[in-house]
């Protein structure tokens, strides 16, 4: 009977919640959620356990007598600001840290705030490149109910989130890069990668046109993707073109697909060929397999401008143009927003240029010392007309 009690008992350590499941010979299935301390934790346990040798709705009773005043713990006692109430956050990566900006961003905002607030735990959880496993992983990773909020950044994860969330509807998720509205349990925030693909592509462009030494007149730039989503697919692609096109009307799109996020080799061969075809300056979408691109223009000659962050330093003359995504700004934004119980689920809200999220790295010697001052005129202007919201526009549909 005790192994039976036990297994139906889900419990984590520092025992923010616990699922209690009595399902044999009660067949009483219940929820409570709770802040205990674990001497509190103990007596529940023992008691609950007693059920079954005393008269059960005395017991009951007395149990729920005994933890009504830790069952509204969780709030903060009064005169206990909210920002001072633990904050436990699980960081899921949907893929791996190393070479991957967006990630390594999230994961150094999450722990940037917790080393600010000793009220605030972080747990950084790497997924891994198999998709298929990401809804299953979560899922175990919430079911003790110890993290007040999952913190994602990926677009496909907002419909994984709200498939856990039906099993746990308490849990609390907070996505960007991501599209997603209407479930109370899921905060969304897209970035207007839309922007920042037009202002690249329009680098990318007057670098093709220009007489730099890697440059040929071949009209053609390359995009090497890691694999298609709808983001990349309805705005990120398109929006590079677009961008390019306002500068050379008919210049054309090399785009190519790798296949997974981590094949670097495979990348490389991607790129080869299309120098091979004309291309003479590249971006990418890819994770760590971006790492073939730069090898492979750095060994051929060839240009890169590259998204979300400062990569001028890996290959100076090569990579000649960055743009930043503001993801940790964003994390730690959203992380004060938590604890203020500020958050709003059910919404998904859009961060770009003029918001001040998405921009241009000009301030690097990698942008500054290897472009003809005629490219740096002519982009700086573009850019100061982007933030002041002179660049007309339309983000296509997702
Ligand atoms: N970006 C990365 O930098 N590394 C990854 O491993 C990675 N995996 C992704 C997996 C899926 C299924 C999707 C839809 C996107 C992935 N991204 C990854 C893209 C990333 O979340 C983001 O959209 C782009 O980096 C553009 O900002």
């Amino acid at each position: 009977m005790q192994d039976n009690l036990s297994a139906g008992w889900l419990r984590s350590v520092d025992s923010t919640s616990v699922f209690v499941s009595p399902q044999r010979p009660l067949r009483l299935v219940c929820t409570i959620q709770m802040q205990l301390s674990l001497p509190q934790y103990t007596i529940l346990e023992n008691c609950l356990t007693r059920l079954y040798h005393t008269p059960m709705r005395i017991m009951l009773f007395l149990v729920c007598m005994a933890f009504l005043p830790a069952c509204t713990a969780k709030k903060p006692a009064a005169g206990q600001p909210e920002q001072d109430k633990p904050l436990s956050v699980l960081v899921y990566i949907t893929g791996v840290l190393a070479g991957s900006p967006s990630y390594e961003m999230l994961a150094a905002g999450a722990q940037e705030f917790a080393a600010e607030h000793d009220n605030v735990k972080v747990k950084i959880y790497e997924a891994g490149f198999n998709q298929a496993e990401w809804e299953e992983q979560l899922r175990s990773m919430v079911a003790g109910g110890e993290y007040d909020v999952v913190l994602g950044s990926n677009p496909s994860l907002p419909e994984i989130c709200a498939n856990v969330g039906k099993t746990f509807p308490a849990q609390k998720f907070i996505i960007t890069d991501a599209q997603y509205s209407g479930n109370p349990q899921i905060s969304a925030y897209l970035y207007n990668q839309y922007e920042q693909a037009l202002f690249l592509g329009y680098l990318a462009a007057l670098v093709s046109a220009s007489t730099m030494p890697h440059a040929n007149d071949a009209k053609r730039i390359g995009f090497i993707a890691a694999q298609e989503f709808p983001l990349l697919s309805r705005q990120i692609v398109p929006g590079f073109l677009e961008g390019a096109r306002r500068v050379e009307p008919d210049i054309e799109l090399d785009f190519r697909v790798i296949g997974n996020w981590y094949d670097a080799n495979k990348a490389a061969d991607l790129a080869s060929a299309m120098i091979n075809a004309g291309a003479d300056v590249f971006t990418s979408i890819a994770g760590g397999a971006a790492q073939g691109l730069v090898r492979t223009i750095k060994e051929r000659g060839a240009y890169a401008v590259n998204f979300n962050t400062n990569d001028y330093s890996q290959a100076p003359g090569f990579i000649v143009g960055c743009g930043i995504m503001e993801q940790k700004k964003l994390t730690k934004e959203i992380l004060a927003g938590v604890l203020a119980g500020k958050i709003p689920y059910g919404t998904c809200q859009t961060a770009g240029v003029r918001e001040g999220y998405l921009d241009f790295i000009f301030d690097d010697a990698g942008y500054r010392d290897y472009l003809p001052v005629a490219i740096k005129e002519q982009f700086g202007a573009f850019m100061d007309d982007f933030r002041a919201g002179r660049i007309e526009y339309t983000v296509p549909p997702m």
